[in-house]
């Protein structure tokens, strides 16, 4: 599924992210930004170990040896990958407390993303799902921060193409029927 908003187009797919041709993907990281399962895994992985080098000096130099705080981003090369770049955010996990805040942290890794991709002047980026693997987030509700913080975005900015890559068809799925609200609303 494709929207144009603006002269920017917002894409879902089914698809492995490390396999995506685009400037930029995006990691579901964990704070200590040292790999971990899931897309992280599969991103360290397709990247080579320059990518874990790179990014442990990013918790020595940037971060000051503290992990990388629940909403934020940070980017670097993206190595063996098709993509050049890859930014690594830290989405919260789920456990059904504090609802809003969790909501706003979610959102706060689209935002910070693509603020970060903007500044890199990246044109086209690949979101996973962030926080609704081993994170647990309900993907309904992921999907609808998610969808809303990229529309908002892209409304605000001449960018290029982001896209959601999701790993399921069920995924794809929800977050199809979810955009289809959103537009309708608009
Ligand atoms: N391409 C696209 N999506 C993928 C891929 C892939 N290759 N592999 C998995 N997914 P998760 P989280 C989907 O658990 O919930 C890690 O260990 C997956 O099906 O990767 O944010 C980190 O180190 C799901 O829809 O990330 C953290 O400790 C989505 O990516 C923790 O997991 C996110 O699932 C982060 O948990």
């Amino acid at each position: 599924m494709e929207v144009a908003i603006r002269k920017n187009r917002l894409q879902l797919t089914v698809g492995d992210i490390t396999k995506q041709k685009v400037n930029c993907i995006v990691n579901a990281a964990n704070g200590t930004l040292y790999g971990g399962g899931g897309v992280d895994g599969a991103i360290h992985l397709a990247a080579g170990p320059k990518l874990l080098e790179a990014c442990k000096l990013i918790r020595k130099e940037q971060l000051k040896g503290e992990l990388l705080p629940t909403g934020e981003a940070v980017i670097t090369e993206g190595y063996d990958l098709p993509a050049k770049f890859v930014i690594h955010t830290v989405g919260p996990i789920w456990d059904g407390k504090e609802v809003e805040r969790k909501k706003q942290l979610l959102a706060n890794c689209y935002r910070n993303s693509l603020a970060l991709a903007k500044e890199n002047e990246i044109r086209s980026i690949a979101f996973p799902s962030i926080s609704t693997g081993a994170y647990r987030f309900p993907i309904e509700m992921a999907a609808e921060i998610a969808l809303n913080e990229i529309i908002q975005f892209l409304k605000r900015e001449p960018f290029g193409n982001v896209s959601m890559t999701l790993f399921s068809e069920r995924d794809y799925e929800v977050y199809k029927q979810t955009l289809d609200k959103l537009i309708e609303k608009d």
